[in-house]
């Protein structure tokens, strides 16, 4: 990584009742998947979250009263960042892995769609971010590629408990015009590049390469409210706009 601490915009993605077993004792309470993103402004294009099947996360306890789902790693990090009761501790309200939460169902901030789902992703690092991934396949590579891998093979739906309405009904939604590229840019990307799959590593990273600088050196918003304002100018008016409706906090490592 580079010089000095990275800013994420952590994204409150709530989990709506019924809770998975692992989270049942919580039943009542306001509990969160939170995923760490570099593109508060793609939010409007979110059609579910990723987790990593075998990865361990851990639900703890806020400050706020919340419960904020995310790494070990992550919920240390948060500890020292003034989110917690007491600075440098937290408190571990149930530990559980990808798999357990796989298939909740959430309500995401600007999104069009009411419910998203969590489903699996296994090129997530343990070591970035919260672990929790939201997913904008319009604008990011990585994301458009493993949802298509997803509609495209049923096994691997099964293999990971997936029913069919958890995806086939979810489309990347234009929200970002970005010259040469269209309203879609990762989908031109990963079409110019090759990718064939979420496992094409190096024609992802190329794919993924382009669209981002492209993306928030010429990205202009379609999305209605922000049409023709530039991505770099609407990024922290929207990231502003998340938090002050308590649905997004800043987070740093
Ligand atoms: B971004 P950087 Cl639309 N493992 O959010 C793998 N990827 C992770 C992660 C983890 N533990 N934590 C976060 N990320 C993803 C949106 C987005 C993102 C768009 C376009 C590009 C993009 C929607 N997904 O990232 O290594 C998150 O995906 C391209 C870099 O810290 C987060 O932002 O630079 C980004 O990677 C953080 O990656």
């Amino acid at each position: 990584e580079g010089v000095g601490p990275q800013e994420y915009t952590l994204i409150k993605m709530k989990v709506k009742e019924p809770f998975p077993d692992k989270l049942r004792a919580l039943a009542g309470k306001n509990v969160y998947l939170v995923a760490a993103t570099l593109r508060p402004e793609t939010m409007f294009g979110q059609t579910n979250c990723w987790v990593k099947p075998d990865m361990k996360y851990v639900a703890v306890a806020m400050k706020s009263g919340e419960v904020f789902v995310c790494t070990q790693r992550a919920a240390r990090n948060m500890s020292y960042q003034e989110m917690m009761a007491e600075n440098g501790k937290f408190k571990v309200l149930a530990e559980l892995t990808g798999q357990d939460i796989m298939g909740v169902a959430l309500k995401a901030p600007l999104t069009s769609y009411e419910t998203v789902y969590t489903l699996p992703m296994l090129n997530i690092q343990y070591g970035k971010g919260t672990g929790i991934v939201t997913s904008v396949p319009s604008d990011s590579p990585d994301d458009f590629a493993a949802l298509r891998d997803l509609k495209k093979k049923e096994a691997f739906r099964e293999k990971y408990g997936i029913k069919d309405h958890m995806v086939l009904p979810y489309e990347p939604v234009p929200i970002i015009e970005v010259p040469e590229f269209g309203n879609l840019s990762a989908v031109t990307a990963c079409e110019r590049y090759k990718v064939g799959s979420q496992n094409d590593r190096d024609q992802l990273n190329d794919a993924k390469e382009e669209v981002y600088k492209k993306g928030f050196y010429d990205g202009v918003m379609i999305v209605k409210g922000y049409e023709g304002q530039k991505v770099q100018d609407v990024k922290k008016p929207i990231q502003k706009l998340m938090i002050g409706k308590n649905e997004a906090v800043v987070y740093q490592e």
